[in-house]
């Protein structure tokens, strides 16, 4: 029997790229943000990765939601909702930062763009941040409006991105740094361009605010694309555990506060930045995180898909307490054994720490904690 299809209705957003994505052969969807992603293709998880880590890809990413701030109190909501310094954000940087909520717990890590000095974009992952920004502007009396602009993400990543996005923009593409914006013309329209993305592997973010224009820009980018043997694809599992990127609802949740996620660098926790959540953020850092992210690298074979968190043991240890979960796992053609993002407890978390991962199959694995990213050596205790 195949696997039950997702029904779709307007509730389930398709965006502009949509009759792109099909027309080149997409076959499944998750859905993030009450949107539809693109998850499988004609190619393997497998080929997928290295595709990506040789050539360039389009995906289409318009389920990265935008959440615009604007208005005299936008900048002061901005900075109320995470605990990253905006102080010295300039116009035009994208801002990778947490956001809490009053007890320091995770409610979703967008990147922040900053368009103007009271204008403001949250380009969220899977949660509804949304509804939290309007409900702290009503609650506080805060002078901005809060609207989810019709804007639509679509990433070129790849080491050939540059090549490819030069054809399409012009080479003033190239000048652009990582996370920083240009607005460059498509069409006769300025578009935002980003050096981002959810890749380790390089690449540029549109953010298309003209849905019309959807597919002309899909077009254009696979047609130029040719040359550099372009290919359809979507954020890629084993690139993103190997890389190290968080994915909300999946590594962290609600339960978890951005200490625990080893996001600390992104937090200001010394009273200069007045942000929801300080106290409590605060005194967790007093006390240092109870549990954190980490790799781990598992032997075979190939794990199935982590759908509920996998306990971790401690090898050889006496206690069958669980030490950790299993965020998210999959086989990693470059280490040839299975990788894994988990949060892991306290006094279990140190780079070299041998574990049993409990994988929902019934097998029970050798794995290594590892360091994140992951390192051509992070495999080596596993094998001593
Ligand atoms: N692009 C855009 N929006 C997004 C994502 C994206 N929203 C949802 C989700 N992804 C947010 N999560 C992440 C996680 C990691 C990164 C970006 C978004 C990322 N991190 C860099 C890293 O870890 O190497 C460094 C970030 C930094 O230095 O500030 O890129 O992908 N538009």
């Amino acid at each position: 029997m195949s696997a039950p299809k997702l029904n779709v209705s307007r509730r389930i957003r398709a965006t502009p790229y949509t009759p792109c994505v099909e027309a080149l052969g997409v076959s499944g969807y998750t859905v993030v943000n009450h949107t539809v992603l693109p998850k499988g293709f004609e190619k393997t998880v497998e080929e997928d990765y290295w595709h990506l880590k040789e050539h360039v890809q389009l995906w289409d990413v318009g389920c990265q939601r935008q959440v615009e701030l604007r208005g005299r109190d936008a900048a002061k909501l901005a900075q109320l909702m995470t605990p990253r310094s905006l102080s010295n954000a300039a116009v035009g940087q994208c801002l990778y930062a947490p956001l809490v909520d009053d007890k320091g717990a995770m409610l979703n890590d967008p990147i922040i763009l900053k368009l103007s000095d009271d204008h403001f974009w949250l380009s969220i992952a899977d949660s509804d941040v949304l509804l939290w920004a309007k409900g702290l502007a009503v609650g506080m009396g805060l002078d901005v409006s809060i609207i989810e602009p019709d804007v639509w993400p679509l990433a070129v990543q790849g080491p050939k991105a540059d090549d490819l996005m030069a054809k399409v923009f012009g080479k003033t593409v190239r000048g652009i740094r990582f996370f920083r914006f240009a607005w460059l013309d498509f069409c006769g329209h300025q578009l935002l361009v980003a050096r981002s993305g959810y890749s380790k592997q390089g690449g540029f973010e549109i953010y298309l605010d003209k849905p019309d224009l959807g597919v002309q820009l899909w077009s254009a980018l696979w047609e130029a694309g040719i040359e550099f043997n372009v290919s359809l694809g979507s954020p890629n599992l084993i690139e993103r555990v190997e890389g190290g990127l968080l994915s909300y609802g999946n590594e962290m949740t609600v339960e978890n506060n951005p200490l625990e996620c080893g996001l600390d660098q992104y937090c200001t926790l010394d009273g200069s930045v007045d942000f929801i959540g300080y106290k409590a953020l605060r005194a967790i850092a007093k006390i240092g995180p109870e549990r954190r992210i980490r790799g781990i690298i598992f032997d075979g074979p190939s794990c199935p898909p982590c759908q509920y968190p996998w306990p971790i043991r401690k090898e050889g240890a006496q206690s069958t307490e669980a030490i950790g979960k299993v965020t998210t796992a999959i086989w990693s053609p470059r280490f040839e054994n299975n990788v894994a993002l988990a949060m892991i407890e306290k006094g279990n978390w140190s780079a070299g720490t041998k574990v049993l991962v409990e994988s929902g199959d019934g097998f029970v694995r050798n794995g290594v904690v590892t360091e994140l990213p992951m390192l051509n050596n992070s495999l080596e205790v596993l094998q001593r």
